[in-house]
């Protein structure tokens, strides 16, 4: 008999859900995690500025109605030590803590088919057996550093935004280099240029952002919010990406071309990337109609900064707007007004090697005392990649990935019998409300585990024709969009020789319920059940 019902791996938003949910269907449950608190995303990255781009109210459990009523969050997009102070919030409130390690690390989980059960061991170089495995690691969580020529050698520190020392950095008086300008560049950027004497910006691709408008959550409308917040949650459990946004339903071009810069200034005022981006119907499928609103996004950039050539540079042109993932920040363009900011081009001059002093291009020398690394993740399947997971005949799932991370409805891999991923490849997970997806998938593994016990099985695993049929949909719709037109870190294209495969499904959170609902309904359909 295995020690216990199910192991999670994790404990960041899904991780903390899964405990709850599995122990509250009477099962016994461990989960492990390797940082020092619980939060995973939220935990690790704790640079400064580090902001959600999803509105709290909607960036929250809706599993608990006493919950969502007793929570108040004080900003409109909540900033990380808020997400942080609220998950440990919940993780106390539910009584979870007994049932989460911290510190530990799980580096390999071997199933083993003829006992029917999960073996999972930890760096503390413990093993547990387990009947089931819910994989919650996070699809940003395994953070990459760019291999440069003479890293070692730099005299000062540097940093990775996902592993920012928890103490704090003080830049005072330093010249600072930030290679990355995706979301985590953008948001960090103003925040070391406030304090360090000189920030070296090093840009390899411009990037587009829409202003966030942050704001304090005004009482009353919370209030009134939160009277009807349980229909607002159905909506968001039925909308295309899991929060419930006001679009014109219409296709921009068939739209007069005044209507659109009047709607698309109203929305810019109001910030936020979704209604922004969700305004017409035809921006993420019509090349036409993305340049209007990518032209629009560039005209604001070259009325925010001063010098022409530096907003030329900062525009961005090389992949339709929304492609990748649409940044948002207040104060990112604005800063390179300020003396003490220089843009450089690392794409016309790439960074050749990094010295004791600072760092190099093709063109240039920059003296620096400290560097600092925005410069993403593995996504994805990257932390599932990093751990031994070893499947049926001790296939590792690496083999099975090598051609691209794959799987049934973006929780089940064949070959891996009771192993549950939460938002993994071909899940909307990255494309949707997160949280809200996360609580779909840990309900829907929840009754999966529950239905295997009330029918007498003990394994459930995914069909290969149906992980097949599964990820030639998601690749179908991510190709009838404009998103596979960009080298984003939703096809891997950020981390080399990674294969190119469009991992999130883009067919609607929505959509995508209904179908888990579907397979549900009908015993499993696309499992062998044993
Ligand atoms: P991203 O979005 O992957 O951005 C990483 C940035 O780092 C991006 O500007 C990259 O340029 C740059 N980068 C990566 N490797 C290099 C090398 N080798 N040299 C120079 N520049 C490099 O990660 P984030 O952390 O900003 O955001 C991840 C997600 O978190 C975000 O999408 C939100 O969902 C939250 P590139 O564009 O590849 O040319």
């Amino acid at each position: 008999m295995a020690d216990l019902d199910v192991v999670v791996v994790g404990a960041g938003f899904a991780g903390i859900y899964a405990v709850h949910a599995l122990r509250s269907a009477g099962l016994t449950v461990r989960a492990f995690e390797a940082g020092s608190g619980i939060g995973g995303t939220w935990f690790w990255n704790c640079y400064p500025g580090a902001r959600c781009d999803v509105e709290s109210k909607d960036y929250s459990y809706s599993f608990s109605p006493e919950l969502e009523q007793e929570w108040s969050w004080s900003e409109r997009y909540p900033a990380q030590p808020e997400v942080l102070r609220y998950l440990n919030h919940v993780a106390g409130r539910f009584g979870l803590w007994p049932y989460i390690q911290l510190n530990t690390r799980v580096t390999a989980a071997e199933w083993d088919g003829e006992r029917s059960e999960w073996t999972v061991t930890t760096d503390d170089g413990a093993s547990r057996t387990a009947r089931f495995c819910v994989m919650a690691v996070g699809c940003l969580s395994a953070y990459q550093v760019p291999s440069l020529p003479g890293l070692e050698t730099f005299a000062g520190p540097w940093y990775h935004t996902s592993r920012w020392p928890r103490e704090g950095v003080d830049f005072t008086g330093q010249r600072v280099g930030l290679i990355g300008t995706g979301s985590t560049g953008i948001q960090v950027a103003p925040e070391i240029a406030a304090a360090a004497a000189h920030l070296y910006v090093f840009q390899r691709t411009a990037n587009f952002a829409v202003p966030n408008r942050n704001r304090a959550v005004d009482p009353s409308w919370e209030r009134e919010f939160k009277a009807d917040y349980r229909s607002y949650r159905k909506q968001a459990q039925e909308s295309f990406l899991g929060v419930p946004i006001t679009g014109t339903g219409r296709p921009a071009l068939a739209e007069p071309p005044a209507d659109i810069q009047r709607n698309l200034m109203e929305r810019w005022r109001a910030g936020g990337g979704m209604p922004f981006l969700g305004a017409y119907t035809d921006v993420l499928v019509d090349r036409a109609a993305n340049d209007i609103v990518a032209e629009f996004m560039r005209d604001r950039i070259r009325e925010t900064v001063s010098d022409a050539a530096v907003a030329e540079l900062l525009c961005p042109t090389a992949y339709p707007v929304g492609a990748k993932r649409l940044c948002q920040s207040d104060d990112y363009f604005a800063m390179f007004n300020l003396p003490n900011v220089t843009l450089v081009d690392i794409r016309s001059a790439p960074v050749s090697s990094v010295y004791a002093g600072g760092l190099r291009t093709a063109d240039s020398v920059y003296e620096l005392d400290a560097l600092v690394f925005a410069t993403g993740f593995d996504a994805i399947s990257g932390a599932l990649n990093r751990i031994g997971i070893r499947g049926v005949g001790g296939v590792p799932l690496t083999e099975k990935w090598a051609a691209g991370p794959r799987s049934y409805l973006g929780m089940a891999a064949a070959g891996f019998p009771n192993m549950f991923i939460v938002t993994g490849p071909g899940s909307p997970s990255v494309f949707s409300n997160m949280v809200l997806s996360i609580e779909q998938h840990v309900e829907w593994i929840r009754d999966c585990v529950a239905y295997l016990g009330s029918h007498g099985y003990s394994t459930v695993e995914a069909k290969p024709s149906a992980e097949d049929a599964w990820m030639a949909h998601v690749t179908e719709v991510a190709y009838s969009t404009l998103f596979p037109l960009a080298d984003s870190w939703y096809v891997g294209a950020n981390i080399p020789g990674k294969p190119r495969v469009f991992t999130p499904y883009l067919g609607g959170v929505g959509p995508y319920r209904a179908r888990c609902d579907e397979v549900a309904a009908a015993g499993y359909e696309g499992f062998v059940l044993d």
